[in-house]
């Protein structure tokens, strides 16, 4: 249980990075009671400043007491810092909200998307972790359907945006589009290939199985967060030319029969979710239109006919919002208000 505060001295790991900078952000926006924001990132930054509520706040370089006083810590500075410095930050008393891979299947730590499992929140010894982006849009539109038919297995391809590489993604996109728009020669060093005009079918390293990690994480952090372990998911990741939203195409078979009318009306009424689905006005997300909100977005919705019970959809929602900072918040704001 949280002690009740009127106001919350906060850590932000990695708070110059894409999510870090979109954590204090929605910390502004959703009025999160912050009596102190401490954000915190590496050596690189130091001299650097971030603004919250119009104030500029001097960037401190991560160290093992960054942690004093520190009631809540949001981490995504990476795995291997999340490794290191989650347990320093529970140890100093604070509650931490991991964004990272690092702790997502340790069993004593809660994997929440509040929507979904907002109870596993009540077991967490001070840790708790954000799943991966793809996983929460994918997650948040399938509980409605998985709460009426049961779902028994997912085939999932995402089209990812870069954001969810990092700044440093962002700027490569921005850099070789311009370069090969003005005939200029292109660099490539985020990505193994260029990634302007261009696909790539791997996030993440590469497994023995031929999966990626980022693959992986989609079938395991499914399962751990419906808690049923007998959903059966395929993952095709692949990173796409655009800055802002995850898109994903899904497949799904049922135990129960669900027509894609009462898919619709399932899913128009479930927390976090909206229902984009007109092609007769050729209305369906598009991450242009989803960037910057706070909903996961649904359309194309379809009855699968190769299969008795199966259904189509086209899932998008902003990756740095709720594919990770919002998400975060929301767990946050779960457990100290
Ligand atoms: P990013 O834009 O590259 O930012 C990385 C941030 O981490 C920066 O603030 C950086 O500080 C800081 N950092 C890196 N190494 C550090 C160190 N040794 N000590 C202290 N700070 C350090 O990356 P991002 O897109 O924001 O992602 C950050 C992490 O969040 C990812 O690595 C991942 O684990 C997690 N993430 C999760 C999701 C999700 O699906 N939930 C989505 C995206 C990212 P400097 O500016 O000083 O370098
Ligand atoms: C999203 O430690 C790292 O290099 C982080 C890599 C990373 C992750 C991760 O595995 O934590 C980048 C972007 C994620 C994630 O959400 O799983």
């Amino acid at each position: 249980m949280t002690t009740k505060k009127t106001a919350y001295t906060v850590a932000v790991v990695g708070a110059t990075g894409a999510v870090g900078t979109e954590m204090i952000q929605v910390l502004e926006e959703r009025g999160f009671p912050v009596g102190e924001l401490i954000p915190l990132a590496s050596a690189r930054s130091e001299g650097n400043e971030v603004t919250f509520r119009d104030q500029d706040i001097p960037v401190k370089v991560l160290e093992s007491d960054s942690f004093k006083g520190v009631d809540l810590a949001l981490f995504s500075a990476g795995a291997s810092v999340s490794l290191e410095f989650g347990p320093i930050a529970v140890k100093a008393g604070a509650i931490v909200v991991d964004n990272s891979s690092a702790w997502r299947m340790d069993p004593s730590v809660p994997l929440v998307v509040p929507e979904v499992n907002a109870l596993a929140l009540d077991t967490h010894q001070g840790l708790i972790a954000n799943p991966n982006c793809s996983t929460i849009q994918m997650v948040v539109a399938l509980k409605p359907l998985h709460d009426a038919v049961k779902i028994k297995r997912i085939v999932v391809t995402t089209f990812q945006s870069v954001s969810g590489t990092g700044k440093e993604a962002m700027e490569e996109l921005a850099e070789q589009s311009r370069k090969l728009l003005s005939f200029g020669e292109v660099q490539t060093e985020v990505y193994p290939h260029q990634i302007a005009f261009n696909c790539l079918p791997h996030i993440d390293e590469f497994l023995p199985s031929g999966y990626t990690k980022e693959e992986m994480k989609m079938v395991h952090e499914t399962q751990k967060i419906f808690g049923d372990a007998s959903i059966q998911v395929t993952a095709t990741t692949v990173r796409v030319p655009v800055f802002v939203c995850h898109a994903e195409s899904v497949n799904i078979e049922t135990e129960g029969k669900l027509s894609a009318n009462e898919a619709r009306a399932l899913l128009s009424v479930a927390p976090g979710v909206q229902v984009y689905d007109d092609p007769s006005r050729n209305l369906y997300p598009l991450p242009i239109d989803v960037v910057g909100t706070d909903d996961v977005f649904v359309g194309r919705v379809r009855e699968d006919a190769s299969i008795p019970h199966g259904l189509n959809l086209w899932i998008v929602a902003d990756n740095l919002r709720k594919g990770a900072a919002l998400n975060a918040v929301q767990i946050a704001e779960v457990l100290f208000r």
